[in-house]
């Protein structure tokens, strides 16, 4: 079975409701957006873990053009953000275009008919003259390398993949993993389970998390006086933005964050032993820096430990750590992130020529603007290489992208093209800029590994500079830099 449309939008979360709103916007309807889950939310689906939240204030890690003056917290929970994310698509009338349960599994360019060919595991094809793929920068879960764990007789999750039917009270609990999920997870369960090990093999800088609820005068005035909320999304979009010279212009910046980090670490845990085993050894920033202010004590429980011995291996009962300790426990979260840098397509994908985008992105996944990729024709990526961010919103970087890719769209029926195609040039000389401009900053050279990075130190994931110079880069479609293909 086939079916046409104009734009084939890939993954129902952040990017992807806003391609859609942004196409709605524009008067196109002609779309149909593929979405592997059962439901919208894409990641704020996926991630249900006990404690999940953001770590970016909800103010600004929001539509800029869908403001929700309700926000209970500074941080919002996940459920929250689900909620929000569904009254858009309800707002929007998008859920008729939705398709869920359908797992794309391949994408292929037909040169003489200028279309995608875009394939489901469900049997079902869809061909449109536009792909936006929207699969997500932190989609797919990374399940660590450690012999034996597939031989662990207790129950297991993934943070990504939590199952709230498994009741984890008075259980013996192993956590593998200490970054922003594990950060999470361990203070919401810590009080629930009879004793919770803590495998860290790398202590991340951890700084205060200025959470709290928002007032119902809050939530009035952002509700009545709308002009109040802009002004706070305006000042949290800048205090974000300062952070970002510290990352890129001048790690010396974040010495000064590094202190309080530090002092904050003392005055959260007493116990000096304990204190030092929290104690990065490596510059602040170069693995994302955590916010959080229940961390800390959940370490200072009786019945969490935190173990820093290197995991020798997984066996039936337990984990067994380097110096010969095993540490038998009912259930193990493997809070170990997900496959980010080294992850290239995940889906197959064929552009002109057959070139195979996974074949294309062998030494480091890149592309023109994050957005386009040289060979694969009005195929547009959301959340694509180099547009992370170490120091604000996401949702800044998607709706810079989906504005070039609607200008991109623009400028292509206008001049009637049957297809455009960044050029090889243009996204060469790009990423050489990228690239040198990676290289002065505190994730390529404070002295961590992180998967901002590929195995070889190849830096696929972050954009080097401000979000506003994202945006100003991607206000406009910039003919010369792509081959207009006539009809
Ligand atoms: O994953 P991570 P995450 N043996 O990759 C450890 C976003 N996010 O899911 O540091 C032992 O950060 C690994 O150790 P090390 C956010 O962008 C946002 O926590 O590599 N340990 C590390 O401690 C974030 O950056 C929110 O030495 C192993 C941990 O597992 C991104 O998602 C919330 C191991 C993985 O940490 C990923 O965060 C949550 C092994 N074999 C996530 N393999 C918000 O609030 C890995 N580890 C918005």
């Amino acid at each position: 079975m086939n079916s046409t449309y104009d734009q084939i939008i890939i993954g129902a979360g952040f990017a992807g409701l806003c391609a859609a709103i942004n196409l709605k916007k524009a008067g196109e309807n002609n779309f149909v957006i593929l979405e592997r889950n059962d439901s919208i939310g894409g990641t704020w689906y996926d991630n249900h873990y006990p404690g999940a939240a953001c770590d970016v204030e909800s103010h600004l890690y929001s539509y800029s053009f869908e403001p929700n003056p309700h926000w209970s917290r500074q941080f919002g929970p996940q459920e929250e953000i689900l909620k929000y994310m569904e009254h858009c698509a309800e707002k929007y009338d998008l859920q008729k275009h939705v398709q869920l349960n359908t797992n794309v599994t391949r994408a292929i360019f037909d040169e003489t008919s200028g279309t995608w060919t875009v394939s489901t595991a469900t049997g079902k094809s869809y061909t449109g003259k536009v792909v936006v793929s929207c699969s997500g920068g932190l989609s797919q879960p990374s399940f660590p390398d450690i012999k034996g764990l597939n031989t662990f007789q207790g129950k297991v999750f993934h943070s990504a993949m939590w199952d709230r039917t498994y009741d984890l009270t008075n259980k013996t609990v192993g956590v593998i993993g200490t970054g922003a999920s594990a950060i999470q997870i361990v203070p919401a369960i810590a009080g629930q389970v009879k004793q919770l090990h803590l495998f860290q093999r790398t202590p991340p800088w951890i700084l205060p998390k200025p959470d709290k609820d928002i007032s119902a005068l809050r939530q009035w005035f952002y509700t009545n006086l709308p002009f109040t909320q802009r002004l706070h999304r305006k000042r949290l979009y800048w205090q974000h933005e300062i952070m970002a010279v510290g990352f890129i212009k001048n790690p010396k910046i974040l010495k000064l964050f590094s202190k309080l980090a530090l002092r904050f670490l003392k005055q959260s845990v007493p116990d000096e032993a304990l204190r030092k085993k929290l104690t990065p050894n490596y510059v602040m920033g170069c693995k994302r820096v955590l916010i959080t202010n229940d961390y800390f004590p959940a370490l200072n429980r009786t019945n969490v430990e935190v173990v820093t011995e290197p995991i020798a291996a997984i066996n039936a009962s337990g984990i067994l750590t380097g110096d010969g300790i095993q540490r038998n426990v009912d259930a193990l979260v493997l809070a170990t992130g997900f496959q980010a840098a080294e992850e290239v397509s995940r889906f197959e994908v064929k552009g002109r020529n057959g070139i195979d985008l996974n074949e294309a992105w062998r030494n480091g996944a890149e592309a023109y603007l994050g957005t386009s990729v040289a060979g694969f024709p009005n195929m547009f990526l959301v959340v694509g290489p180099n547009t992370g961010l170490g120091h604000s919103s996401m949702i800044l970087m998607i709706e810079a992208q989906v504005k070039l890719i609607m200008e991109s769209l623009k400028a292509m029926k206008l001049s009637k093209a049957k297809f455009i195609d960044v050029k090889k040039s243009a996204q060469q000389e790009y990423n050489r800029e990228i690239q040198e401009k990676l290289s002065g900053t505190v994730w390529q050279t404070g002295g961590c590994a992180s998967w901002y990075q590929t195995k070889s130190g190849k830096n696929v994931t972050l954009w080097p500079g401000f979000t506003f110079s994202f945006m100003k880069r991607t206000e406009k479609f910039e003919p010369e830099k792509y081959e207009m293909v006539p009809s």
